[in-house]
């Protein structure tokens, strides 16, 4: 007699290159074997890719923890690659203290002052996005749209100067791949990062931050006695690895919806309060981060199965964001949809701090392409930029059709 459910294990390698260029079949092997699994390349992990259980696990920050990091690699077993984020790879009180401070420094109240650069931004680079389209034929919707917006207005925001800020690209590439595994990917990240890894530390100084920007209100918060002057260039980095890479794959993601939804494209240009709806279902549909991890403080159950203590659980965020029990036709990108309850910028206390930031840019950029765009082409085959987290785009050939 065993009334104990036993764990359904499948030889599945989330990180192979196949299931990162097109994780989808992946997703629902993995959903429709059972609530929790095991993927044998992997062992002592678990898996999770239906709504309820990530959304389970993103709640229970106490038993499903932070610190031991959010990425495969367990920081009880093995050392970090890079002093850990004082805010991500944090449990309370640490993070309670910290995260206080970058919630209030990107609150929504904090986003009605940057809106206007925000948006005045959009504007200028659809601009010249359909100047180039209509004088060259063709524009490349990442390397002309969805890389330079974010690369401009966020670092702007938190004070950086001008120099040097695509070191920011090389950065974010290497913290994302750092969750997966020692893969080949990772390899390559690691030899570009080289001195970047200096840069970045050296534009978290408050001496390299403009007065007043994101990045000074940290160390005014130091000043005040809310977090120590010690942890001010910490939180800082977290500006630097969290707000680039993610915002310009997930414009670049909502870019590709689109282009290739133009029957969705035709509302959004009919109707501009559809730009923040319709860059929120990209986020459902085709979510950035496509995973996190958190590792069991100690033994318990997901859906009444035993994980016991220290394993790390993987959190398919893409794949809950088209679990068929939480979304009716969940591969359709549907603008009238209100996704609401996806979980693509996370959910509970660790949920995206700068989520308010990353609506703001995918609302006016949506908006402005909108506005002077009656009809989006595909001029070719999109290649991706493979990262052991981020579903990324490379290349996303495009014409604008002036309205
Ligand atoms: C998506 C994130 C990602 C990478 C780094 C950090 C945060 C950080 O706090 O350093 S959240």
């Amino acid at each position: 007699m065993n009334d104990t459910p036993q764990i359904p294990e499948l030889d599945i390698d989330p990180y192979a290159a196949e299931n990162l260029i097109d994780p989808y079949a992946m997703h629902e092997r993995i959903r429709e074997a059972g609530p929790v699994v095991r993927l044998t390349p992997y062992a002592g992990l678990v898996a999770c890719a239906r709504h309820e259980q990530v959304h389970a696990v993103l709640n229970d920050h106490a038993t499903f923890i932070s610190s031991a990091g959010v990425g495969l690699t367990n920081f009880n077993l093995e050392p970090p690659f890079r002093p850990k984020s004082l805010i991500l790879e944090a449990d309370p009180p640490l993070h309670t203290q910290t995260r206080a401070v970058l919630s209030r420094i990107l609150s929504p109240k904090a986003v009605t002052q940057i809106r206007a650069a925000f948006t005045a931004e959009a504007e200028a680079l659809i601009d010249r996005c359909l100047e180039k389209s209509t004088r060259e034929g063709v524009i490349d919707g990442i390397h002309d749209l969805a890389q330079p917006y974010p690369l401009k207005v966020f670092p702007d925001a938190v004070g950086l100067g001008n120099d040097g800020r695509e070191n920011l690209l090389v950065y974010g590439d290497m913290i994302f791949n750092s969750m997966g595994p020692r893969n080949e990917l990772l390899a390559r990240s690691a030899a570009r990062v080289g001195p970047v890894t200096a840069w970045i530390m050296e534009h978290c100084q408050r001496a390299n931050l403009r007065p007043g920007g994101f990045g000074d209100q940290i160390y005014q918060a130091a000043d005040a006695g809310e977090i120590s002057h010690e942890q001010a260039p910490m939180l800082v980095r977290s500006f630097l690895s969290a707000g680039v890479d993610t915002t310009i794959n997930g414009l670049g993601n909502a870019l590709f919806a689109l282009a290739h939804h133009p029957a969705e494209y035709a509302k959004l240009h009919a109707d501009l309060t559809l730009a923040r709806p319709a860059f929120e279902e990209a986020l459902r549909w085709e979510s950035t981060a496509q995973t996190f991890f958190r590792t069991a403080a100690r033994n318990c159950t997901i859906a009444g199965i035993a994980v016991p203590e220290n394993t790390k659980v993987l959190c398919l965020l893409g794949a809950a964001n088209r679990d068929p029990r939480k979304w009716p036709e969940p591969e359709r990108y549907d603008i009238h949809r209100r996704p609401s309850g996806h979980v693509a910028l996370g959910s509970g206390i660790h949920g995206c701090v700068g989520q308010a930031v990353a609506r703001l840019e995918g609302e006016v950029v949506l908006t402005a392409l909108a506005k002077r765009v009656q009809r989006i082409e595909v001029m070719g085959a999109h290649t991706r930029r493979l990262n052991n987290t981020l579903r990324a785009l490379d290349t996303l050939p495009l014409r604008f059709i002036p309205a």
